[in-house]
């Protein structure tokens, strides 16, 4: 085993290096001569650069090592104070027309956001290393691999683009070959005067994250925070890949994947879409309570799925890593994960112990008694506030991973059985629900509601729409992305099958105002009862808002839930879900006369049923 980071891709030795593409290339001179930086370094993807890059944080103060006997080759990150969460209010979607960003977007006219842009970018990496960034996005090889070339002016983004993407030489070769690829800009916006000292965490007060679908750009300027910094991950991977998946014909989802395996030996692949901080990467790591079942991890986060050859839909993780939540990982909710943990990561605005590991809220039941919290100030468990931020991430190799599947990478993908949706709901919502067919899924996927987490800016707790756990991440408008889910539906029904579509909610709460379902492990027994929908082997009852397990259907065997909480779990209150009606109702209506009237009629269809209950 060795101590450094085993996913990068091997440098080609020197002699072998081909030309870099002159379309890089000439995009590469035209932007360093609006930032002006220092110097410019093309990232090649090695092990031995990474190894040069940790130092170079280290020495500058971005990063600390952790002590090697507890952490091996891993290293702790402390943002800004500013800087630790995607920003919602400061994404944009620049078309041409308004119209086509939609009501979810922040829309800015193409021409005026570039001139706003060129006042912020020009000069922004004076005193700085410019560092030329390709990417590929899935596996090179695969028909649905995409290309990227990012510049940005900060280390810890590249060694992170390093983890989360296929970065380096054999991407830029793809591009030479040929290969479409998206520029992506970003600077962290805080220019070096000459001799003037560095900050440990270089940012902005001002911060922009621009999309420009039309012309497949991104630029980002302020932050470093991975949702906001890592170009390839929202913006690219969702946020324009959905619009080139509308364009192609294919799907760009906010959905983890995963592989499920009975004790019959038969393996199902399922994809889900939660809101940032719901559950995903536990949910992709998961270790099922039902002995003889095993859930393996392909994503935790972006899914592009597509109808194979075979009418199939099929699906990859595009990504190569995890940048996932830390609070609540631990080995009761998520063992898999810290085992995953155990050396080369980057763990950003965690807290650390006295002997110089990592520690977080729910990493472990008992609180040390003494830390350093994310902001480097000392920390006692009465200090009455968390060691960790909310929001504190781990960086980690997917081959690092424990649970990964062994068809993880397959550039074919994998064939998708059945869809998830969910979301943070305290009530109304039941445990379970499966959809009547693929457009009643749709509009389940379209009106998903969550509460605000902390993985961006705003309320923790409110109450909010989040389509298709995409609200963020949408491209385009979202009433053109539910007509685009209702057509691929209609492609789907035309090939040899159609996945099953599922609601789940892990988050309902009790009268006292605790969890009534134990989730995790447990959430095994929702799969089994998938699963036996998905051979039609096992009972469902109907309700006006779809299938619940009959009686007896779900597997409770050895659960610590009484009657009362179990029939709680799945309670339809026919007068919340009219409340709810009206809420969608009043969410439609934002879109106008383009929203499709597929989903008017479901809405429509849901009323009748209520009535009827
Ligand atoms: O910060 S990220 O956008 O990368 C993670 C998330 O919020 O889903
Ligand atoms: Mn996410």
């Amino acid at each position: 085993m060795t101590l450094l980071d085993r996913t990068s891709i091997p440098n080609a030795p020197v002699a072998e290096r081909r030309q870099r593409p002159a379309e890089v290339d000439v995009w590469v001179s035209q932007i360093a001569q609006l930032l002006e930086p220092a110097e410019i370094r093309w990232v090649d993807g090695s092990t031995r650069e990474r190894h040069e890059l940790l130092q170079l944080l280290v020495s500058t103060g971005t990063i600390e090592q952790l002590n090697p006997d507890l952490r091996p080759y891993s290293f702790l990150a402390r943002s800004a104070e500013s800087d630790v969460a995607r920003l919602e209010s400061r994404t944009f979607i620049c078309t041409e027309h308004e119209a086509d960003a939609g009501p979810t977007n922040n829309w800015r006219e193409p021409a005026a956001m570039r001139a706003e842009l060129e006042g912020v970018m020009r000069g922004a990496m004076r005193g700085r290393t410019m560092y030329v960034v390709p990417f590929a996005m899935g596996p090179i090889g695969s028909p649905m691999a995409r290309f990227g070339v990012q510049v940005t002016d900060s280390p810890y983004v590249v060694v992170s683009i390093g983890t989360m993407t296929r970065m380096g030489d054999a991407a830029l070769d793809a591009i030479a070959r040929g290969a479409s690829w998206v520029p992506a800009v970003h600077s962290v916006g805080a220019p070096l005067a000459p001799g003037q000292q560095d900050v440990p965490w270089p940012c902005n007060d001002t911060k922009y994250i621009v999309q420009f679908p039309e012309t497949r750009e991104i630029w980002s300027y302020g932050s470093a925070y991975g949702g906001n910094a890592i170009l390839a991950k929202k913006a690219y991977a969702l946020r324009i890949a959905s619009v080139m998946a509308r364009d192609e014909g294919w799907l760009a989802e906010h959905m983890l994947l995963i592989k499920v395996t009975p004790p019959s030996g038969k393996s199902y692949h399922l994809a889900a879409a939660f809101p940032s901080a719901c559950g995903k990467t536990n949910m992709a790591m998961m270790t099922p309570s039902l002995p003889g079942w095993k859930v393996e991890t392909i994503g935790d986060d972006i899914a592009w799925l597509w109808i194979g050859a075979d009418g199939r839909l099929r699906a990859i993780n595009p990504e190569a890593g995890f940048f996932g939540v830390a609070p609540g990982t631990g080995m009761r909710t998520n063992p898999t994960a810290v085992d995953a943990l155990w050396g080369n990561t980057i763990f950003t605005n965690v807290a650390r112990t006295d002997d110089g590991d990592v520690w977080w809220e729910g990493l472990t039941d008992e609180k040390p008694a003494r830390l350093t919290d994310w902001r480097g100030e000392q920390w006692t468990p009465d200090s009455g506030r968390p060691a960790a931020h909310p929001n504190s991430r781990f960086t980690v190799s997917a081959r690092q991973c424990p649970s990964i599947a062994e068809d993880w990478d397959d550039p074919e993908g994998v064939v998708i059985d059945a869809i998830i949706f969910g979301g943070r709901r305290a009530s109304n919502v039941p445990l379970v629900v499966e959809a009547r067919d693929w457009d009643h899924g749709v509009f389940m996927g379209a009106t998903i509601a969550s509460e605000q987490t902390a993985a961006a800016e705003g309320t923790v707790g409110e109450l909010r729409r989040d389509p298709f756990a995409m609200l963020p991440f949408a491209g385009y408008n979202m009433a053109d992305y539910f007509a685009h889910w209702l057509d691929f539906g209609r492609r789907l029904r035309r090939s040899a099958r159609v996945p099953r579509v599922f609601q789940v909610n892990w988050f309902r709460k009790g009268a006292d105002g605790s969890f009534l379902w134990p989730g995790f492990g447990e959430n095994a027994r929702v799969l089994e009862w998938m699963v036996g929908r998905l051979d039609g082997q096992i009972g469902a009852v109907d309700s006006p808002i779809g299938s619940l397990p009959s009686d007896g259907a779900l597997n409770v065997e050895g659960l610590e839930l009484d009657e009362a909480a179990l029939t709680e779990l799945f309670r339809v209150d026919p007068a919340a879900f009219e409340a709810e009606a009206d809420d969608i109702e009043a969410f439609f209506a934002t879109f106008g006369d383009r929203l499709p009237v597929e989903l008017s009629r479901q809405l429509t269809l849901l009323r009748d049923r209520l009535a009827a209950a």
